[in-house]
């Protein structure tokens, strides 16, 4: 068995056009396991980290708009973890190529996606494509309590003076 745990973000142009709940049937099809969900609002921080990469690319800054929701007037994207035998791999298949016009029409991609005027591909989800990525990924959006199974070491660290925001009642 090898077990994998992949990175799943629904980007805003997903969230924008309500696919959630079809992206998450159609990613039932692979019968993994979702072993850590959140909506997040993305940091200029976060996007450029997640995406340093393609940091040459002449759309990579259209691109880090995108993934912080400025492009869909909505500040946010949905993050989970998908886990179980090859998940990487089952996940790209469902999710299709990146750029949407060759991916298959019934991938994901495929059949909501669309290429912006300015040549960006909003592709309305991304996931992990191969493990170290998926390491690298899930530990940069999910901190070691927010995921239900132990997928990385971790270690114990005390943190001093911490600020955080709690409920007030
Ligand atoms: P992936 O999302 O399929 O792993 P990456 O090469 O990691 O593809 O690119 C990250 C994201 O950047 C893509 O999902 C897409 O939104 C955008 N992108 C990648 N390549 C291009 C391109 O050639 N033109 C426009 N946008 C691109
Ligand atoms: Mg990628």
């Amino acid at each position: 068995m090898n077990n994998q745990a992949t990175l799943v973000l629904i980007k805003p142009d997903g969230l924008k056009k309500s696919l959630t709940g079809n992206i998450l049937t159609r990613l039932s099809e692979t019968k993994l396991e979702i072993v850590a969900a959140k909506m997040v609002r993305v940091t200029d921080e976060l996007a450029r980290e997640h995406y340093a990469h393609l940091k040459d690319q002449p759309f990579f800054e259209e691109l880090i708009n995108y993934i912080k929701g400025d492009l869909h007037d909505r500040k946010k994207a949905m993050a989970m973890v998908y886990w179980g035998e090859g998940a990487i791999g089952k996940v790209r298949q469902l999710a299709g190529a990146t750029n949407p016009e060759e991916a298959d029409p019934v991938s994901i991609r495929g059949a909501y996606g669309r290429i912006t005027t300015k040549g960006l591909y909003e592709n309305v989800i991304h996931c992990s494509s191969n493990e170290s990525e998926a390491r690298r990924e899930i530990q940069l959006w999910f901190a070691p309590e927010e995921i239900i199974v132990e997928l990385y070491p971790t270690k114990e660290a005390v943190e001093k003076e911490v600020r955080r925001t709690v409920w007030a009642k």
